[in-house]
């Protein structure tokens, strides 16, 4: 048994995103997004699930804000719904999408938790998709006019932003591996869709900048570590372009200002190229005041000549998995942060995203998630680790409050500290959300 000890500094919280939880697709004058889309498309989405209801918080936001004010966290990181916005994309506001944001962030520092919204979570309007969406330069346009409206409008009640959360899903699940809307399968797609997307984030620092001094910006990537299997220099190479897909290729333009040369050498032999314009990696790599970092799972992984673009496959090395598939792998997400601290630099961090599914259901009132906080419990003591070594880590944010529509896995895949009936759409907090409360609490626990 160990006692783990947090910095009396660290600030805590607890993520959602919008077309996981809001529902009410049609109200307030919401524009649809590419996620209707996908989701009514056949075969795209687990049971042909789709965020119709969803967990209904836009209705319900105020039992979830006295939520998440039982649960005693600092921040509460959202996402806003562009298409509630601009139903369009472009020109037209809404004010009830407006009304609606105001309504959540009023409720939220009426009981003192702060606000961190995320730009864009992957809910583009379909009407930016009909003219090309990531692919046309305009839509990074549309995006830096929509963030510096939300900049002015939240201007004093939101002093955290996020740009893109998990840009790799957003570009190359999406576009690459067709897995996520719009469901592209074409590597020259995914590969300007990431690069337009860097553009666009680079833009919205700058309009922040303009707009607003003390608010705090940055993106929340998603990080996976592969350990290699051996120590050859096939696995070890295999397992750094492995990491460098996703860590390198979003950390090198923002933090270097260049792609790195191994992945687009990569990209080049599968016939897929960047399209550079003047001026862009100055954009990309303007300054921004935090990093989010999202981390769930990693594992062993070695060379396999012609395994996909990067000739790496895992390989199943008998780690216990979550209910989604994916490797429990606290001591990734030690390697992860140790190695962004090193090799990026003193950015301040924020774990913006860490959980687990588990899909245990209510008996009596109860929802005994133990493995869920044996996970975190394992997580936070790697992030505990990561501190103790030095790595400037600022916060830790769950996912998720609630049970939420889980992209292409549906309803079927349940990451809340919260359980939701999707027919009555009641909430039960389950045994893990009184173990987090707990530890929050104390702002320490003791290992078993
Ligand atoms: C969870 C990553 C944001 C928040 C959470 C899903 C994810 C994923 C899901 C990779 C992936 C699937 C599957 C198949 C093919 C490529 C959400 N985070 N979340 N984060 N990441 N194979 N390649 N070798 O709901 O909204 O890939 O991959």
């Amino acid at each position: 048994m160990a006692i783990i000890k947090f910095p009396n500094q660290m600030r805590w919280g607890v993520a959602t995103a919008s077309y996981q939880i809001e529902g009410a697709v049609n109200e307030g004058g919401r524009g649809k997004s590419i996620w209707d889309t996908f989701s009514k498309t056949p075969g795209k989405v687990l049971n042909g699930d789709h965020g119709d209801v969803a967990c209904d918080s836009y209705h319900r936001y105020q039992e979830d804000v006295d939520i998440i004010s039982d649960l005693g966290v600092d921040f509460y990181r959202f996402s806003i719904s562009w298409p509630r916005i601009f139903p369009n994309g472009t020109d037209e506001v809404s004010q009830a999408g407006l009304d609606y944001y105001h309504r959540l962030v009023d409720a939220l520092l009426e009981k003192g938790i702060e606000p961190m919204c995320t730009l864009y979570h992957w809910d583009l309007p379909q009407a930016l998709q009909d003219k090309g969406g990531w692919e046309n330069r305009e839509t990074i346009q549309a995006f830096t006019a929509y963030a510096a409206l939300m900049f002015k409008e939240f201007k004093g009640k939101i002093n955290y932003w996020i740009t893109f959360n998990e840009p790799w899903c957003a570009s190359f699940l999406s576009n690459y591996y067709g897995k996520h809307a719009p469901g592209n399968t074409d590597l020259q797609i995914a590969v300007n869709v990431a690069h337009h997307m860097n553009v666009a984030h680079g833009k919205a620092v700058m309009a922040l900048r303009e707009i607003d001094e003390e608010a705090n910006i940055g993106f929340a990537p998603n990080t996976e570590w592969n350990e290699p299997y051996s120590n050859t220099p096939e696995d070890i190479k295999a397992c750094e372009l492995a990491n460098g897909f996703f860590i390198d290729w979003f950390f090198d333009p923002v933090f270097k200002g260049h792609y790195p040369e191994a992945i687009v050498e990569i990209f080049r032999k599968n016939n897929a190229f960047l399209h550079l314009e003047d001026g862009d990696m100055e954009i990309i790599s303007q300054p921004i005041d935090f990093l989010g970092v999202n981390y769930y799972t990693g594992g062993v992984a070695r060379y396999q000549e012609n395994a996909g673009l990067f000739e790496t496959e895992r390989v199943d090395t008998g780690r216990q998995k979550t209910d989604i598939g994916w490797d429990i792998y606290p001591e990734g997400f030690y390697n992860v942060l140790t190695h962004i601290s090193n090799t990026y630099g003193d950015i301040p961090i924020y774990i913006t995203e860490n959980g687990s599914c588990y899909n245990d259901e209510p008996h009596n009132g109860r929802v005994v998630d133990e493995k869920r906080i044996d996970y975190l419990k394992r997580h936070l003591v790697a992030l505990n680790r990561a501190i103790k070594s030095g790595v400037n880590i600022k916060g830790y944010i769950a996912w998720s409050l609630l049970d939420n529509f889980e992209w292409a896995e549906g309803y079927s895949m349940r990451f809340g500290l919260v359980h939701v009936d999707y027919r009555s759409l009641k909430r039960t907090k389950k045994e893990s959300f009184y173990w987090y409360k707990h530890m929050l609490n104390n702002n320490f626990f003791e290992t078993n």
